[in-house]
């Protein structure tokens, strides 16, 4: 070892015993000089006091979140007006997102940080295919929903991808290989988020093998902080982009560009939005919008006390009815601001399954604690959000599983089902069977019409539809 590497490791081994986390180094005499330097470079990198902190805080504690009794439903514009007034307004804001969007002013962010583990599918979420009759995959469904619009609005809309360590090349190999579907290069901005290191329930930090720290994605809330880090947002700034239209890898049926979304969020000045589904009963897997001193928060379903889940109004309506579907508008400025003004979010603990290896340097599995951030979280920090209800059959389809609920299954079903109450809004008839499921698969491309109301300049191009037949739209 040279002078220069052995003084580094000295002070090191003295940091780290300060810290309680001298187990880093147990195999460093059976490295070899570059498993050495990239043990050191690894755990320079950790920021030990912070580590003491979530120790403390977070991997030692059962459960990191008091959720507070006196919580109150929180105040939503419904998906239809309300009155006149209301009437007017949202035609109004139609009006100034549909010139947003135009003028450039709004950029698509997905996160697709994910693994398709939960699908049994080995490789970025992404890629999975899904829909039912091209069985295309979601990213070339969002890519497609882009170029779509940024044609219906005769603009370029640029599209963010946040990817993890785990997936990153994988996501950009799979563009390269598709040529982008259709999208031009330039426009699609692939960034990695950051990580934080794997714990065992004792506090300390677990290797993955003898030369390397056990880490794991920093959840979706480091998508914040990522955005900032890679420049994504300077790209933002150059291109004159004030809002992001941030969604999840998972959901097809995701309406990226929703011109009353944007402009109701740009009207009343909001610095992060989000829309919401009436949840389907008290323990839907989504996050529960809630007040909490008159400030907004979303409380994820596994954290909501069964009392507040269950508690309902006299009418028999669940109090907390409103579900977060993960879909927001972000101000660009807002995401800056967090960062310069070195915010830091909640870290929400999960036991799991995490390979690493033992003292005696043998790989195992047991349970170790993984430590993530939730973008929702930001939601209390921004000055002024609005929620805005959407419709499950038209905007979400959670593609969770394999099979059962929240499914590719589901999902799938989910996409005929749009194409065909599209198809019947504009008065064409979807062959049904007796019990009124539909009898055929339609898929309908973007580029065919990006909702409902594009259907109607399309019906020279619709053939008659049989039972049976699989219908593809483009
Ligand atoms: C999320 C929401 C839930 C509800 C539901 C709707 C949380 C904690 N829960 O549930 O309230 O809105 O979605 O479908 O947000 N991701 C990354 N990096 C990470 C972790 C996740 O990019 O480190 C991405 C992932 O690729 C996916 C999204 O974040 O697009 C959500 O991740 P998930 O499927 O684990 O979220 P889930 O099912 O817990």
């Amino acid at each position: 070892m040279d002078v220069g590497t052995q003084q580094m490791y000295e002070d090191i081994k003295n940091v780290l015993k300060k810290h309680r986390q001298s187990h880093l180094l147990a195999f460093w005499d059976q490295l070899d000089t570059v498993q050495r330097q990239r043990l050191l470079s690894q755990i320079r990198q950790l920021d030990l006091a912070k580590i003491d902190g979530w120790v403390a805080d977070y991997v030692k504690k059962p459960s990191s979140d008091a959720i507070r009794g006196d919580l109150l439903p929180a105040p939503f514009y419904s998906l239809r007006p309300s009155d006149n007034k209301q009437k007017r307004k949202y035609a109004e804001a139609v009006k100034l997102g549909q010139h947003l969007i135009r003028q450039g002013k709004v950029a698509a962010f997905v996160v697709a940080g994910g693994q398709g583990t939960r699908l049994g599918f080995d490789g970025p979420k992404g890629d999975f295919p899904i829909s039912p009759v091209k069985n295309k995959t979601l990213f070339q469904i969002f890519a497609e929903y882009i170029a779509a619009a940024s044609k219906k609005y005769n603009t370029v809309c640029p599209w963010y991808i946040m990817t993890s360590p785990l997936n990153r090349a994988r996501t950009e190999e799979i563009f390269r290989s598709n040529n982008y579907y259709g999208l031009d290069e330039k426009d699609v901005f692939i960034f990695q988020q950051g990580t934080i290191p794997n714990f065992s329930p004792d506090g300390k930090v677990l290797l993955a093998d003898k030369a390397n720290l056990s880490s794991s994605p920093d959840g979706h809330g480091g998508s914040l902080k990522a955005l900032y880090q890679s420049g994504a947002i300077d790209d933002m700034k150059r291109r004159g982009v004030e809002f992001i239209s941030y969604f999840q890898v998972d959901n097809p049926l995701i309406n990226i560009f929703d011109p009353l979304f944007i402009g109701l969020h740009a009207l009343d000045k909001a610095e992060m939005s989000s829309r919401a589904v009436i949840k389907t009963g008290p323990y839907e897997k989504v996050g529960n919008f809630c007040l909490a001193d008159g400030r907004l928060n979303i409380i994820e379903y596994s954290d909501l006390p069964d009392e507040l889940a269950e508690r309902q109004n006299p009418d028999g309506s669940l109090t907390f009815k409103l579900g977060s579907i993960a879909i927001h508008i972000i101000n660009r400025a807002f995401a800056e601001r967090l960062n310069t003004d070195g915010f830091s979010l909640p870290l929400h603990r999960a036991l799991k399954k995490i390979l690493h290896i033992d003292e005696h340097g043998e790989p195992v599995e047991p349970n170790g604690v993984k430590l993530e951030t939730f973008v929702f979280d930001a939601v209390p920090l921004a000055s002024k959000s609005i929620i805005l209800e959407t419709l499950r059959p038209e905007e979400f389809a959670p593609t969770k599983n394999a099979a059962g609920v929240d499914s590719v299954v589901t999902a799938r079903k989910m996409m005929v089902a749009r194409a065909a109450s599209w198809l019947e809004s504009a008065g064409l008839t979807v062959p049904k069977k007796p019990d009124g499921s539909i009898d055929c698969v339609i898929e309908i491309a973007p580029g065919f019409a990006l909702g409902k109301e594009d259907i109607k300049e399309k019906l020279n191009q619709i053939p008659q539809i049989n039972p049976d037949d699989e219908i593809y739209l483009t």
